[in-house]
């Protein structure tokens, strides 16, 4: 939904509340200043929640009713979001969910996943029908104000790539002169291609699906000379292709691609909660607390910023509308940064990504969360 739509939506709302105010009929003694004054209101709804500020609306209350989460997920992104053989939904992306959950219940099961194509993504999120989008979803101005979203922090610090046939000879982009190339729609990946190959005047033909399973299915084929998404979705869709050995990443990167969890504007306690449990997970590997060692940690620590992280002291929890043991929680049952990235992509699965940087500040990357305090 667009900002003029939400507007609009704005200012039918405004007339309605002065109308049900004066009884109906008498909607124009407000005069114009009043309803200028309530439409900046309603652009950030105060309704509901456990705080009346401005801009508190009412999802968290809403998902506290509901008894779970409900997450859009991609379901075709191997090591981000995907179905196991079990059924169960899993990766980096589903666990962030399952973070989530855990701050708002403390258990981490409480999340229903909503499969979402690249396309229909945003209508979930504007409609109401998911709570929060955590699927492979780049950060960009147009996005953040058109769409009436919010990104949360940056969870993956990615980069569009290209893939081909390591025997086509094609190792620049400039070798893709008159190339098919495989993209998704509704994605960042094909404005970004139009883009680039403009600038350096080469000329392809992009042949444009809805699906992963379609761009790599038609790639595989042999029905495109290359492929395009992210980087991370190249080094997932890469296993999932009959001889990954035959397939190589150019070096090129076209693309800067911060992907990380998405909400609705409207609502910063959400907007909020959402942030901090991301912080919550990069603040437990700068401490070094892990899901294995916080109850140790929490039976033992002397240090202020450690007891404000785990729920000891400040009431840290409170201030999200959640309960203090809020980020113990998140630790406790789905890990720190780390654990979460080495669960689903690392050294001990077929994708074995460095983190590069998707390091913590500490190791030189981008990973810096704000104090808790
Ligand atoms: N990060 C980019 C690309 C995200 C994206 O959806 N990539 C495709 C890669 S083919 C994908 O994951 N498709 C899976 C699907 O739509 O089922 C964006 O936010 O637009």
């Amino acid at each position: 939904m667009s900002k003029r739509v939400f507007y609009f939506l704005g200012v039918l709302l405004v007339l309605g509340v002065l109308l049900a105010a004066c009884g109906g009929g008498q909607a124009s003694s407000g005069g114009p200043e009043a309803v200028k004054t309530v439409i900046v209101t309603v652009e950030a709804p105060s309704s509901g929640g456990s705080n009346t500020a401005a801009g508190y609306g009412t999802t968290l209350k809403t998902v506290k009713d509901r008894g779970y989460l409900i997450c859009g997920v991609n379901a075709q992104l191997p090591g981000f979001g995907y179905v196991d053989d079990q059924g169960n939904y899993k990766g980096f992306d589903v666990d962030y969910c399952h973070a989530v959950a855990a701050a708002i219940f403390g258990d981490p099961s409480k999340v229903e996943f909503r499969p979402l194509t690249a396309k229909e993504r945003f209508t979930a999120l504007q409609t109401g029908e998911i709570d929060v989008l955590i699927r492979n979803t780049t950060w960009t101005l147009t996005r953040d104000t058109d769409l009436g979203t919010n990104f949360a922090a940056t969870t993956f610090y990615d980069g569009q790539g290209i893939l081909v046939r390591k025997d086509s000879g094609i190792t620049k982009l400039e070798d893709l002169n008159g190339a098919k190339i495989c993209v998704a729609t509704g994605t960042t990946t094909e404005l970004n291609l139009a883009d680039q190959m403009a600038a350096r005047g080469i000329d392809y033909t992009p042949v444009v699906f809805e699906t992963a399973d379609q761009v790599f299915g038609a790639y595989e084929e042999g029905r495109c000379d290359a492929v395009t998404t992210d980087k991370s979705g190249l080094v997932s869709r890469r296993v999932t292709l009959k001889n990954p050995d035959d397939h190589i990443i150019l070096d090129a990167t076209l693309s800067k691609e911060p992907l990380g969890p998405v909400v609705r504007q409207g609502d910063d306690q959400w907007y909020d909660i959402i942030n901090w449990v991301v912080f919550a997970t990069f603040t437990g590997e700068e401490m070094g607390i892990n899901s294995k060692n916080v109850d140790d940690v929490k039976a033992k620590t002397d240090d202020p910023n450690v007891k404000k992280l785990l729920g000891l002291e400040g009431e840290m929890g409170q201030k999200l509308g959640l309960g203090d043991d809020w980020a113990y929680n998140v630790i406790k049952y789905v890990g720190n940064y780390a654990e979460i990235y080495e669960r689903n992509l690392g050294p001990g699965t077929p994708f074995n990504l460095p983190r590069g940087l998707n390091s913590s500040w500490k190791d030189g990357g981008l990973l810096y969360a704000p104090p808790i305090r």
